[in-house]
């Protein structure tokens, strides 16, 4: 029998990734979905089509993680062998102006999804999206699983919860859970907001004419950005170990924002100079100066290591944004 799946944040970034993924194994793959006045399936519409009639087995079902009785219900009715804890408000510079609904969300969230498992199916294997934000002021460079925690916002600081608590049913519970400590990934289907997809997506406008400037925060702070098809492997691979246990996941090279618009807008052929301003808006009340780590672990343990590089990874971003853009002006919407 196929194994069964359940993804919360099957619409972001890299539930839209790991579906696939899953999918290709020969998952039946179950999506928690949450209410919006528009649609928020668009990262997955590709993979969903009516299940009898062309036997994809992607299913999805309304949920929240601010509703515990939801993931109890759909835990509950599944029965799903692996649980992957996507769902997040997982924008940093978002979570000091909406502290609490970050605690709600992306700590107290794991908490409902954990004692859900523990109630309705102890036997599931549960991976907790940790973060490289839980590193913030790095006590050490590169930071590995046994770095100090040193959180420098509400998200890295609910990042930080949702981290002891998995540690903690893994502990009392016996629960098989696990920790992917994730550094910065991003491809054509990263959030908007978030500084890559802003300045690629800027870069496609601003080549089209449709836009001068590209306004920008902090241009110093070093990111280990890799590339997040191959980051979701690392979660699978995560799941498929005998016993729950904890793993950093970098490519163990860091670059400034600076270079990374610098590099995006040379594929560009365009001078950053003559389109990027600084708007202190976009500063945060405290950073993130340097993240590097080392996934030694995920290498010798897991079998994975990252293959995209850098200016590889930048070059994709460019171009799909340049396509995607194509696409909308012509009225053809396509998603990367
Ligand atoms: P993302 O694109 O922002 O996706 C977040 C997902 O969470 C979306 O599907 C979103 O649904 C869902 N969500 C938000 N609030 C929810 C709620 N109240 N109930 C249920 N679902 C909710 O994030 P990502 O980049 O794919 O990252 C996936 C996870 O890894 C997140 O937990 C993130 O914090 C963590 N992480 C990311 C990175 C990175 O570099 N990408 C690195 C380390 C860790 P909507 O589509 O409806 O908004
Ligand atoms: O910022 C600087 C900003 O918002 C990166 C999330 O997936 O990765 C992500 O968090 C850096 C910061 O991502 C702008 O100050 C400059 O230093 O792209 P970001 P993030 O904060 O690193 C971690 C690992 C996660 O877990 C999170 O979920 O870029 N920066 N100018 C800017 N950032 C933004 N967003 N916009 C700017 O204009």
């Amino acid at each position: 029998m196929a194994k069964k799946a359940l993804i919360s944040g099957v619409t972001g970034q890299d539930g839209s990734y790991l579906a696939e993924l899953l999918l290709s194994k020969g998952y039946e793959v179950h999506g928690v979905i949450r209410r919006s006045s528009s649609f928020n399936t668009d990262r997955i519409e590709h993979l969903y089509q009516d299940p009898h009639v062309h036997g994809v087995k992607l299913f999805l079902h309304y949920g929240d993680l601010s509703d515990g009785a939801s993931l109890q219900h759909l835990l509950h009715d599944l029965q799903p062998d692996e649980i992957y804890h996507l769902g997040a408000q997982s924008h940093v510079r978002v979570s000091f102006d909406i502290p609490e609904y970050t605690g709600d969300i992306t700590a107290l969230g794991t908490t409902r999804l954990l004692e859900a498992i523990r109630e309705c199916c102890p036997k599931a294997r549960f991976y907790q999206a940790s973060s490289s934000e839980m590193y913030g002021l790095v006590q050490a460079v590169p930071q590995r699983e046994d770095t100090p925690f040193y959180p420098r916002s509400p998200y890295g600081a609910a990042k930080v919860y949702s981290y002891w608590m998995t540690v903690n049913y893994r502990e009392s519970y016996g629960l098989h859970a696990t920790n992917g400590i994730l550094f910065n990934h991003k491809s054509p289907r990263r959030g908007e907001t978030f500084v890559t997809r802003k300045v690629t997506r800027a870069i496609a406008r601003i080549k089209a004419g449709l836009q001068q400037d590209l306004f920008m925060g902090n241009l110093e702070a070093k990111r280990d950005w890799g590339y997040a098809p191959e980051y979701v492997e690392a979660m699978w691979l995560m799941l498929q170990q005998e016993k729950g246990d904890d793993f950093v996941v970098a490519t163990g090279e860091t670059h400034s924002v600076q270079e990374f618009i610098e590099e995006a807008f040379a594929c560009a052929k365009l001078d950053w100079k003559q389109h990027v301003k600084i708007d202190p808006r976009y500063y945060r009340p405290a950073e993130v100066d340097l993240l590097i780590g080392d996934a030694s672990k995920a290498k010798r343990l897991l079998g994975w290591q990252p293959k995209t590089t850098f200016k590889n990874l930048v070059r994709i971003m460019v171009q799909a944004d340049d396509d995607l853009l194509a696409a909308q002006l012509s009225g053809k919407h396509v998603r990367a």
